[in-house]
């Protein structure tokens, strides 16, 4: 399996953030990335290749293009109104205030375009986000051209982020800009199949109303963990995507035994559909000694997760979301994909 990898990625590092009543260095740093980038190359994944860079008009299908021109400006307005550190949104439009107002300042901004403060910006944060996008776009290209799959090594990750928002360590979502890429290619059908511990609310609500594009999550219970607001059961998608959208919340301390009869009926529900193309949104936060997470899967689940996609027998992209654990972090990431090319 090819993987796409960009060494842009590491300009955006060193950012804050909020965590139990202090701000902490990010959970989402840059050496999460190097150490899956060197398990794939001493586990022989396959080669790794530097991204094709690819204008926005991807992106342009699934986000907003206000926010889209938005992202950019960030780092420049921050330095502009004098500030340093990270530029953390600290404001949001919530019930009893206006969200259709598009305000001035940077601080403004950053909250009508965001749902939670995970999501800041450093100096290089732009350039690594459009890299992260440019892998995405171009693992996506291989997958079209023919291969069985791909890894898009993705940094900073996506799910978390809506049409016209950002959180949770992410800006641009490159699950759903490369389903919706390959359906604008010619899938006529492409499923979602989201492992991240936390619920992909960005990817829901893109394709909520949407019957051209399944998506199932597997994630920790939104009534206890974040992102809290979004990932019920009950939401199971509306109008032409009635009933093609699959929540499974599940509780804190779920291990294998559950997490995979969740992951098997999903399977199921994909199968059903019979897409043309898989996307993985592949987070190995799920793993039992993860620093924010609550499930309890180990280091030998994640080549079953592998084998039990590449048994759909479908074109698959994989695309990296989150997964915090450094230390494991290539063991199990890698794990998913040695998994898939021995299934
Ligand atoms: C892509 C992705 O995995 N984003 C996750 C964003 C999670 N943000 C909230 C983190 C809250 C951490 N609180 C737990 C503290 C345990 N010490
Ligand atoms: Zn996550």
């Amino acid at each position: 399996m090819k993987t796409v990898f960009s060494p842009l990625h590491a300009g955006h590092g060193g950012q804050m953030e909020l965590v139990a009543g202090a701000i902490v260095p990010g959970f989402e740093k840059p050496s999460r990335a190097e150490i899956v980038r060197a398990r794939v190359e001493s586990e022989a994944l396959g080669p790794i290749l530097a991204p094709e860079t690819h204008d926005l008009t991807a992106a342009m299908r699934v986000h907003r293009q206000d926010y889209l021109d938005f992202l950019p400006t960030v780092w420049p307005l921050w330095e502009a109104s004098g500030k340093s550190g990270s530029a953390i949104p600290f404001t949001w439009p919530t019930r009893g205030l206006r969200g259709d107002v598009r305000p001035k300042t940077i601080d403004a901004l950053l909250g009508f375009y965001s749902f939670d403060g995970g999501a800041s910006f450093v100096k290089g944060t732009w350039e690594a986000i459009k890299s992260s996008y440019d892998v995405a776009m171009t693992a996506a290209g291989i997958v079209k051209a023919g291969e069985r799959s791909a890894f898009a090594l993705c940094r900073p990750p996506g799910h978390h982020a809506g049409a016209g928002f950002m959180g949770g360590y992410c800006y641009i979502n490159n699950a759903a800009v490369t389903a919706q890429w390959f359906r604008d290619r010619g899938a006529a059908r492409v499923s979602i199949l989201d492992v991240d511990y936390h619920h992909g609310n960005g990817t829901q609500e893109i394709f909520y109303q949407r019957g051209d594009v399944q998506v199932l999550n597997l994630h920790g219970d939104p009534m206890t963990e974040y992102p809290f607001f979004l990932g019920h059961a009950d939401e199971r998608g509306a109008g032409d995507g009635e009933g093609l959208n699959h929540n499974y919340p599940m509780p804190f301390g779920t291990g294998w035994e559950s997490w995979s009869a969740a992951l098997e009926d999903a399977c199921g529900k994909l199968q059903d559909y019979s897409p043309d193309i898989v996307v993985v949104s592949l987070g190995v936060d799920t793993f039992e000694k993860d620093p924010i997470s609550q499930f309890k899967l180990t280091s030998a689940d994640y080549p079953k997760i592998g084998r039990r996609i590449a048994a759909l027998g479908l074109p698959t992209l994989f695309v990296m979301e989150g997964g915090y654990a450094v230390d494991e972090i290539g063991i199990n990431a890698v794990g998913v994909l040695t998994g898939f090319e021995g299934g």
